[in-house]
């Protein structure tokens, strides 16, 4: 075993060859792919994009990460008890492959917040609830940072199966304590949110118990010991994860389903997804933004006003490209705004001659990595449990219902861990990254 002295001598060294931090670059609902970036809260500067949050516990950046007080424009729709996936990378646009350095060693966690308006509520402030956490697995033998490694960078989370409908930050959490040793102490918040739409089950008026709530910032004591400790030296198997207690709502029991009167379920199903809806018409997606088809011309003038169009959908997009990229966009310059610059120049009427065509199919998106299949969901099993309102209607005390124990099971565990390793292959499909977007990420 190296000492710790000699393990940061080593970790100094190859610092310049890579940032060997991470970021939450894509979202899968029920292993479907939303695409890079997309419904995701990311910092908009590529440089900085895979770094810990600076600025301490205390900085509003803990909630959703660097820009993360800001909505994106788009929100994914998930069903209560869906199969969540968060991808991370070390580089955002997966121009290389990695999802973080194994020396990061450290507990995960994934929270949940409700919001009434996912545009302008603040992610940063009270709401939150933990549904899932975990430190050191002393079956695998290993960190949850070892553990997300293992699977090429995805993490795959059921959400609770009894939440009310509405829109939902969903939160991770990765701390990494490879920079606390004896002679400082710098654990590491990599931090970021989903914003989604969940179609519930629960009465719309329930609500997360106060006790389960925590503010985000302010929902980890900078005395916790959790932030403390040394992996190189102390006993893995005693670290507790920092902040609060996991509260995972599930199945309300069947009598108290019988209690949600018809009205309520009426409710349920009338509040739809009005915000964040990715448009119907939309040809390409680049993240969180879409091309659509161009007003048809038939002469010159009209085909100008039709490139116009094109271009300035092409500058918002390049203008909104978070750091994984805008691949997309480049598909759309070529493929749109060429093709009808060339029709208007040619006086080749009538257009757009594609028109209404999808473009980019899977070459906007990095491919999923360790060959598309996804792991399974690290609390598999926890919905099996009693829900929090049957706990309470019983007055069965104490409010534990919903709770769930922090490890989960071996089985998921275990199928979790032993997932194959990335192959270096996809490296040669970002050959044609675009020069705007390099000379952002630089
Ligand atoms: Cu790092």
């Amino acid at each position: 075993m190296h000492s710790s002295i000699l393990f940061l001598g080593l970790a100094t060294a190859f610092a310049p060859l890579s940032n060997a931090h991470t970021v939450f670059s894509t979202l899968f609902v029920n292993d479907k792919s939303q695409g890079d970036g997309t419904c995701i809260r990311m910092s908009k500067e590529g440089n900085v994009s895979t770094h810990p949050i600076a600025g301490g516990l205390a900085n509003e950046d803990m909630a959703c990460g660097r820009d993360g007080q800001e909505a994106v424009a788009f929100t994914c729709p998930a069903p209560a008890g869906a199969k969540l996936t968060m991808e991370f990378r070390m580089w955002a646009d997966a121009s290389q492959p990695g999802s973080i350095d194994p020396s990061h060693l450290g507990p995960m966690a994934v929270y949940l917040k409700p919001v009434s308006d996912i545009k302008s509520d603040p992610a940063a402030g009270p709401g939150w609830f933990k549904i899932w956490d975990e430190g050191y697995d002393p079956a695998a033998k290993k960190w949850a940072t070892e553990k997300l490694i293992a699977n090429n960078g995805l993490l795959s989370i059921n959400l609770p199966s009894a939440l009310a409908t509405g829109y939902y930050l969903a939160r991770h959490e990765i701390i990494t304590l490879q920079n606390v040793t004896n002679d400082k102490v710098d654990a590491q918040f990599y931090v970021g949110c989903a914003q989604l739409f969940i179609q519930g089950t629960a009465a719309s008026d329930s609500t997360i118990p106060a006790d389960k709530q925590v503010s985000i910032p302010g929902h980890i004591d900078a005395a916790d010991p959790g932030l403390f400790f040394n992996v190189y030296t102390e006993d893995a198997t005693k670290y507790t994860v920092v902040g609060p207690d996991v509260f995972f709502p599930t199945s309300p029991a069947a009598t108290n389903n019988n209690k949600q009167t018809s009205s309520n379920q009426a409710q349920q199903q009338q509040q739809q997804q009005t915000e964040g809806l990715i448009p119907k018409n939309c040809l390409l997606k680049n993240a969180n933004w879409c091309g659509t088809e161009v007003p048809a011309y038939t002469d010159e003038a009209a085909c100008w006003t039709s490139a116009e169009n094109c271009w300035k959908q092409l500058d918002e997009c390049y203008h909104t490209a978070p750091p994984t990229g805008s691949k997309g966009c480049k598909i759309w310059e070529e493929e749109k705004c060429a093709v009808i610059q060339k029709s208007c120049e040619s006086s080749s009427f009538p257009g757009p001659s594609n028109k209404g065509e999808k473009l980019g199919g899977d070459k906007v998106d990095a491919p999923i990595p360790g060959g598309g299949k996804l792991p399974a969901a690290v609390n598999a099993g926890a919905a099996a449990g009693d829900g929090q309102e049957q706990g309470q209607g019983q007055g069965q005390g104490g409010g534990g219902g919903g709770e769930v124990a922090a490890t989960p099971t071996s089985a998921a565990a275990a199928a979790a861990a032993t997932q194959t390793k990335t192959p270096v292959t996809s490296r040669c499909k970002n050959r044609r990254r675009d020069r705007r977007q390099r000379r952002r990420m630089n």
